[in-house]
This record gives structure tokens, sequence and C-alpha cells, in this order.
């Protein structure tokens, strides 16, 4: 879809509607619910460096309100006004064991499973955060939903996207139909159309893995970070690093300058199915958009991450997601 700038993000999900006539709105009643959600998040997370100097931090504020940690507002952010918002059945999020439950009486049919700020080692040194969110059609057919309605692959996705708290604020999501993005401008409170249709690169000049680990990596993943350093100048290695340490800021980074993120299984997380990172609520809604945006998104076995059907809600999955045709030599190098 070819959009002009200063569309707003509201507009453009009812623009979208217009052109799927059988559609009830639910969806786009859903994204705007999300949209709030994340634009409360964002004003926390711009005040959370002014806390301590405006007296806010320790048990109590100003206005004598216990404080919460960002990463407990954004999860009960998200869960407030997600349980009320009559367009899903149940929810799972990053910061909760079991599914979390919506408002008796407001059940709909979608489920929303969503990391409320990804980065979590970054929370307090004014680095990029996130969130991250996923959503799909529920599978029962009426009342509370479960966790059989949570389990369900990335390519049944109906939407997927995360908000990045960054220099600025943005927005990025599909609903299948390409990547759009939008930034906040806070002044009017309202994300406006900043990146339409958003495409990644195909062959990317970096890397982002977390070095440090190299030691707990497999020997194949020694062996292919290595061949991304080695010079080659037809396709312009050595290709250089960045690895911030939230996946969502190293993924967005690299869906719009392109580049390959790498999260292997090691030797510190030894148990099955092995990784560190989520299936549900990072690497499965992160995927979506890659492969929408023309990039791709492989466990390193070279299982696409959409085909991957999850037995639990927590499930931890490897994952390298980027450029197609880095992603695809990946692929090759370490079957
Ligand atoms: P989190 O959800 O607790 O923040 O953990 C996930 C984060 C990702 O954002 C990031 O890619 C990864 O953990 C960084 O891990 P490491 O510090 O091992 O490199
Ligand atoms: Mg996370």
């Amino acid at each position: 879809m070819n959009k002009p700038l200063g569309v707003t993000v509201i507009r453009h999900i009812v623009d979208s509607q217009r052109l799927h006539p059988e559609a009830t709105g639910d969806l786009s009643g859903l994204l705007n619910e999300l949209v709030v959600a994340g634009k409360t998040i964002s004003a926390e997370v711009n005040m959370a460096g002014l806390a301590d100097i405006l007296g806010m931090s320790g048990k109590t504020n100003i206005q004598g309100e216990k404080v919460q940690k960002l990463d407990e507002f954004a999860n009960n952010t998200i869960k407030k006004r997600m349980a009320r918002c009559g367009y899903l059945c149940v929810m799972t999020s990053e910061e909760e064991d079991d599914v979390i439950p919506v408002a008796d009486g407001y059940e709909g049919k979608y489920t929303l499973a969503f990391d409320p700020l990804d980065g979590s080692t970054n929370i307090d040194v004014n680095v990029n955060i996130g969130t991250i969110f996923s959503v799909h059609r529920r599978r029962t057919p009426g009342g509370q939903g479960s966790k059989e309605d949570m389990l369900q692959r990335g390519r049944d996705q109906v939407a997927a996207g995360y908000i990045l708290y960054g220099s600025s604020t943005m927005l990025v999501f599909t609903t299948g139909d390409g990547v759009q993005g939008f930034t906040l401008d806070p002044s009017v409170g309202e994300f406006y159309l900043s990146h339409p249709d958003i495409r990644t690169p195909e062959r990317s000049k970096y890397l982002s893995i977390n070095e440090g680990n190299r030691n707990y990596w497999p020997e194949n993943v020694r062996g292919f970070v290595d061949l991304l350093k080695e010079k080659d100048q037809e396709k312009g290695r050595p290709y250089s690093c960045r690895y911030i340490g939230s996946l969502v800021a190293d993924f967005h980074r690299n869906l719009i300058s392109g580049g390959i993120f790498i999260y292997p299984r090691d030797s510190k997380n030894p148990k099955k199915p092995y990784g560190k990172l989520r299936l549900l609520y990072e690497a499965a809604p992160l995927a979506m958009l890659i492969e929408q945006a023309g990039g791709r998104a492989i466990t390193d076995d070279g299982i696409n991450i959409l085909d991957i059907e999850p037995t639990d809600l927590h499930q931890r999955v490897p994952l390298i997601i980027g450029s197609k045709l880095d992603v695809d030599e990946a692929e090759g190098f370490l079957r």
C-alpha cells in the first residue's frame, strides 16, 4: 500500500480495514488499544530518568503512590488495558508464569502474547528497550481462552509488532500486508506513518551477536561468525558488529539498515529446546515482521521460526534473523 506521510496510525488502521469489507473491526480495535498502552508506557519510560531528581524513587512517589519498576509498570499497563478491550480471550506475558485471563464478560476472538519491556538489562541505563506483541485468532469456541489458544505457530499470527522506546518512540507492525513504521510525535500524542512499507536490505553489513558468549557457542557457530569477519570484497566483508543487548533494538536497527542477528544455542542454556530468547513473544513476532519485510528467521539448525509448534508458553529458541542472503548463508554453513 502506498501511503503519504502525515497519516496517523489510527487513520492507517481504519484505511486498511476498508480493503477488507468482511472484517469486523475487532483487530483494528485491538491494535488501537495496544497503541494507547504503548503511549502510556512511553510516557513512563521518558520520565524514568527524572524519577530520582523529582523525588519519585524509593517506595512512594510525590502523590503517595507506590512506585513500580518499569517492567512491572509496562506489564500492568498492558494487562489491565487489554483485559477489558473486548477483543481478547486470553493473554501471555513474559512476566507471568501462567496465562492471563481477560475480564469476565469481555471475552473476544483473539489472543495476545507480549514481552512488556524487552531488554531488561538496559532499562535503568537509558538505552533502547521495547514492547513486543503477537496476536492470534483463538482456537477454542468461546468464553475465556486457554493455553491451547496461546500455543500456536508463528505462521498463524494475524498481527505482530513492537513499540521501541528510544531517541523517539516508534511503533512497527504488520497484519500480513507489509510492515509499517510510525513515529510518536509527543507534542500531540500521535503516531505518524514515518516508515511506509519497510523492506530490509537483502544483504547486510552488520552482525549482531553477544561475542562474550563465544566460548559457549557450538563449533559451527564460531566458524560462521569467523567467516563474517573475513575479508571478502564481493560480499562487503568483514561485517561490522552492532550489539545493543535489547533484542527489539538490535532487530529494529537491522530491519532498517540490514543485518544478521544471532542468538544461538549455547552451553550456558543447556536445557532443551535450547537458546535464550522466547518463541511466543520474542522470536515469532519478529520473524513475521522480517518475512514481511523480505528477510528470514530460522533456528540454528535451519527450522523456520514461523513453523515451530510451541509446546510451552515460555519456550526458548535459538534465533538467526535478518537480511535474507545472510540468513541463507548461515543456513548453508551451519547445516
Ligand atoms: P529480557 O526479555 O529479560 O530482556 O531478555 C531478553 C534479552 C534480549 O532483549 C536480548 O537480545 C538478550 O536478552 C540479550 O542477552 P545477553 O545479555 O545474553 O546477550
Ligand atoms: Mg525479552
